[in-house]
C-alpha cells in the first residue's frame, strides 16, 4: 500500500520522460533545404517491408551520371531504412538492385530488354522485378544513364511514398523533350518577380567557387525529369554573352551535366550592338548574323551541350526583329541557323502585344504570331503562355494552342506567384496547369487537348518543349514558403507526364516532403487541392483578371487606371460601370473569341454556354442577369470573394489541428503564412467588393462579411507593406 504513490509517481515521471521523447521526434526541426528529397528514416513497418528487398546494391557505369544515381541511391535508401545499403556486384543475387544499361551491366544485357527499352527513348527506363527460382532482383534499366538516373528517382519516390516494391513493372518515358525553368535571375543578384530571395546563381563568385547549392539544385530538378535550365531573365542582359559570363556559365553547366541538365541563356537581340560594336542588330544584315554564327561558336566551345537561347523580342520595350524593321521569322530564324550546327534551339517568345487604341490585349499575341505558322526553322519553338493575358489567377487556355499546326508551340507556366500572392499565399498550381493542358482546343475536332499539341502527338512536332517561369532563389528552403516547394516539383511531374493529376501529384508531393501520418496526408492533400480555386475566389473570381495594384501586383485595385497604357489598368480588363462587369470579347464586342476554333468559339460566345468560371472574361454582364443558382449577378460575384475567404480560415484551422504531425520549424511557418494569406484574401474581398458595390449600387447578399475600411481607405492602403513582405514584426495574433 505505502508502495503505491511511490508507484505513481514513477509511473507520471516515465510518462513524462516518454511525453518529453514524443515531443522530441516531431521536434526535429526541419529547414525545409532538403525540399522532397528528405531521405529520413521511414515508418518501421515499411522498414521491414523494405529490407528483405534491398539487401545490396549494385550501380553499373563509371560516368559522372552514374556515381550521381549511385550516391543518390545509397543517401536514400540508408536514410529511408536507417542503415547502411551493402554493395552488391553484377550478378543475380538475391535482394539485390541492380542498376545498369545492357552495355554497362552483364546482369542487365541478359534480360534482353533493348527493344523496350529502345522504345523509351534515351530518357525513359525500366524498373522491373525478376525472378529465377527463389532469387529475386529489382533491375533499374535505361539505354542511357540519364534514363537510369530518372529510374533511379522513380525507385526512390517509390520508397518514400511506401509503395510496394517486390513485384515492379514500371515502364516511364517523358512524354515533352525539352523540360525547362526559366529563370528571370539579373546580373546583379536580383529575380524579376522573384519571392524567395536573391539569385542562385552566385556570378560574383563564379566561376572560381561553386556554391553547394548548385548541386542540390541539379538533383532536385532531375528527381522531377527537368532537363533544361534558362540561366537569365527574358528581360536580357548582354552581358551573359561576354566571354567572362559565358565561364560562369560554363562552370554552373559543369554542375548540371551529370544530372541531365542543359543550360540555356535568355539572348538580348540588340546585344551585336552593344557587344559587337556594330551599327545595327538586322536579322538580315550579313555581319549582324555572322557575329550570332562567332558568338555560338564561342559558346559550343566552353559549353559542348549548350541548349540554346530564349528570346523575348518586341514585348515591353526589349529589342527585337522589328526594332529593324524585319519580323519574328527573320529574327528567329537567323538565331536558330547561328546554333544548328551545334544542335541549339531558339525559343522565341509569343508574349508580344504592342499597345493600340482600341485593342483587346488578349488578341494580341494570335494577330502577331499565328500569320508566321509553318515559317520558322526546325530548331525553333515558339514559347507561349498558358493563357492570352499573362499568368492570370485563371485564364482560358491561349488561342495559339492548336492554331499553328505547323509550329513547334511549348506552353509556358508561371511557378513563382506574380499575380497570387507572392510567396505567401497557397496556391498549388498543379490544378491550374491541369485545367490548361486538358483544355480541348477542338484544332482537330474532339480529343485535341492543349496536351496532346505540347506532346507533339496532335501535329506530330519533333521538338516538343515546356516551360516554368522558377520559384526558386537563395532563401534556405529555395521557394520561400514550405508548400509552394510542391509548384516545383508539380511542375516537372507534369512537364513528364502532362496527364498526371493534381491529386496524384499532391499525395506524392505531400508523402515525400512533409507527413506519413494518415490524417495529415488527407488534410494536407486536401488543402493543396482547394487551394486554387479559393485564390481564384478572393482575387478574380468568375473571369475577373487584372485586378492587382499597378506594378508588383500583389493586392487589388480594381479602380486602377492610372496608366497611360490602358491594357495595364485594371479598370481595361473589368470594364465595371453602374451598367455591369466583365469585357466583352464576343461578336457584340472585340470579338476575340473568334480566335478560337467553333467548338470553343461558340460555347465562350454564347451565356447560356460559358462556364461561370470564365464568364466575365468574354461577357459584359449586367449587375442584375440572372445566374444559374437563379442569383444575380451581382451576388454571385460577393459570395465568391467571400467563399475565398472562408477556405482560408477553415485551412488555418486545419493546419492548426497538425500540430504535432509535422516537424515545429515548417508547421510554424507554414502557419504564419496562412495567418498572412488570411489577411489577404479578406482584404482583397473588401476592396474589391467596396468598388463593385460603388457602381452597382446594390446590397451584399446574405453571408457576405461588410468591408471595415471606406473604399477610399482601400485606395491609399497598399498592401505590400513590410508585412505582407514578411519583413516587418509579425504577430501572430494579428487579425483583421
Ligand atoms: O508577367 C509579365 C511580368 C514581367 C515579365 C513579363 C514576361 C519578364 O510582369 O515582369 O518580364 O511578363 O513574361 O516577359
Amino acid at each position: 500500500m505505502t508502495l503505491l504513490p511511490k508507484r505513481s509517481a514513477a509511473f507520471a515521471v516515465a510518462v513524462l520522460i516518454l511525453l518529453f521523447i514524443g515531443a522530441l521526434i516531431p521536434a526535429r526541426a526541419d529547414d525545409g533545404y532538403r525540399l522532397w528529397l528528405r531521405y529520413d528514416k521511414l515508418p518501421n513497418n515499411a522498414v521491414l517491408r523494405y529490407r528483405k528487398q534491398i539487401l545490396s546494391m549494385y550501380v553499373a557505369g563509371d560516368s559522372a551520371t552514374s556515381s550521381a544515381v549511385r550516391g543518390e541511391l545509397a543517401s536514400g535508401i540508408a536514410g529511408s531504412l536507417g542503415e547502411r545499403i551493402a554493395i552488391g556486384r553484377d550478378a543475380f543475387v538475391s535482394g539485390e538492385l541492380i542498376v545498369g544499361t545492357p552495355a554497362s551491366s552483364k546482369v542487365v544485357g541478359s534480360l534482353h530488354l533493348e527493344r523496350e527499352l529502345s522504345e523509351l527513348g534515351d530518357e525513359g527506363f525500366i524498373i522491373r522485378t525478376f525472378r529465377t527460382g527463389n532469387r529475386s532482383v529489382t533491375v533499374i534499366a535505361s539505354t542511357s544513364d540519364r534514363g537510369l538516373l530518372y529510374g533511379a528517382f522513380h525507385f526512390l519516390r517509390l520508397i518514400q511514398t511506401l509503395r510496394p516494391i517486390d513485384k515492379l513493372n514500371v515502364a516511364e518515358r517523358p512524354r515533352i523533350k525539352l523540360r525547362l525553368l526559366d529563370h528571370w535571375d539579373n546580373a546583379d543578384g536580383s529575380v524579376e518577380r522573384g519571392y524567395a530571395g536573391r539569385s542562385l546563381w552566385k556570378w560574383g563568385e563564379l566561376p572560381a567557387r561553386i556554391d553547394p547549392r548548385y548541386r542540390d539544385y541539379a538533383r532536385a530538378n532531375a528527381s522531377v525529369g527537368i532537363n533544361g535550365s534558362v540561366l537569365n531573365n527574358v528581360n536580357a542582359d548582354a552581358v551573359f554573352l561576354t566571354t567572362d559570363y559565358l565561364q560562369k556559365v560554363a562552370a554552373i553547366a559543369d554542375v548540371l551535366r551529370p544530372y541531365g541538365i542543359k543550360v540555356y541563356l535568355s539572348a538580348r537581340f540588340s546585344a551585336p550592338i552593344e557587344l559587337g560594336g556594330l551599327k545595327t542588330a538586322d536579322p538580315l544584315d550579313p555581319k549582324v548574323a555572322a557575329w550570332w554564327k562567332r558568338k555560338a561558336d564561342e559558346i559550343h566551345e566552353l559549353i559542348p551541350d549548350f541548349g540554346g537561347f530564349l528570346v523575348k523580342a518586341n514585348s515591353e520595350g526589349q529589342p527585337g526583329p522589328r526594332t529593324y524593321g524585319r519580323d519574328h521569322v527573320d529574327g528567329a530564324n537567323m538565331l536558330a541557323a547561328a546554333l544548328a550546327p551545334h544542335g541549339g534551339v531558339v525559343i522565341w517568345r509569343a508574349f508580344v502585344y504592342d499597345a493600340k487604341p482600341g485593342y483587346d490585349r488578349a488578341g494580341a499575341a494570335y494577330e502577331n504570331l499565328q500569320p508566321f505558322d509553318g515559317k520558322f526553322a526546325s530548331n525553333v519553338i515558339l514559347q507561349v503562355k498558358n493563357g492570352p493575358i499573362d499568368f492570370q489567377p485563371r485564364e482560358p487556355f491561349h488561342p495559339l494552342f492548336g492554331s499553328m499546326p505547323k509550329t513547334q508551340v511549348a506552353p509556358e507556366f508561371q511557378i513563382t506567384q506574380e499575380y497570387m500572392g507572392f510567396s505567401n499565399h497557397l496556391v498549388f498550381l498543379a490544378n491550374m496547369w491541369h485545367e490548361v493542358l486538358e483544355s480541348d482546343t477542338y484544332a482537330r475536332g474532339l480529343g485535341s487537348s492543349v496536351a496532346k499539341i505540347a506532346d507533339g502527338e496532335l501535329f506530330g512536332q519533333k521538338i516538343t518543349a515546356i516551360a516554368g517561369v522558377a520559384n526558386t532563389g537563395s532563401d534556405r528552403n529555395w521557394t520561400g514558403y514550405d508548400m509552394l516547394q510542391a509548384n516545383w516539383y508539380a511542375f516537372g511531374r507534369l512537364a513528364w507526364d502532362p496527364d498526371a493529376t493534381p491529386e496524384a501529384i499532391a499525395d506524392e508531393w505531400t508523402k515525400m516532403t512533409l507527413s506519413h501520418d494518415p490524417n495529415a496526408i488527407v488534410v494536407i492533400t486536401r488543402m493543396l487541392l482547394g487551394s486554387h480555386e479559393a485564390v481564384v475566389n478572393y482575387m478574380t473570381p468568375l473571369g475577373l483578371h487584372h485586378q492587382m495594384w499597378g506594378g508588383h501586383h500583389y493586392g487589388p485595385a480594381p479602380w486602377w487606371n492610372s496608366y497611360d497604357r490602358d491594357d495595364w489598368n485594371p479598370t481595361y480588363y473589368n470594364k465595371a460601370d453602374a451598367g455591369g462587369i466583365g469585357f466583352d470579347r464576343t461578336m457584340t464586342g472585340s470579338n476575340t473569341v473568334s480566335q478560337y476554333f467553333p467548338s470553343v468559339r461558340d460555347q465562350y460566345s454564347s451565356l447560356a454556354t460559358c462556364p461561370d468560371t470564365l464568364l466575365l472574361w468574354f461577357h459584359h454582364v449586367k449587375w442584375d442577369y440572372r445566374m444559374r443558382t437563379g442569383r444575380t449577378l451581382w451576388a454571385e460575384l460577393a459570395l465568391h470573394y467571400q467563399e475565398g475567404v472562408y477556405w482560408v480560415r477553415n485551412a488555418r484551422r486545419q493546419w492548426a489541428g497538425l500540430k504535432g504531425t509535422i516537424d515545429p520549424q515548417r508547421y510554424a511557418a507554414v502557419a504564419r503564412k496562412l495567418a498572412i494569406q488570411e489577411r489577404d484574401a479578406v482584404w482583397w474581398k473588401d476592396a474589391s467588393l467596396s468598388y463593385f458595390q460603388s457602381l452597382s449600387k446594390m446590397s451584399l447578399p446574405k453571408g457576405v462579411e461588410p468591408p471595415k475600411l471606406s473604399l477610399e481607405q482601400y485606395k491609399t492602403t497598399d498592401l505590400l507593406d513590410d508585412f505582407a513582405r514578411g519583413k516587418g514584426n509579425f504577430d501572430e495574433n494579428h487579425k483583421d
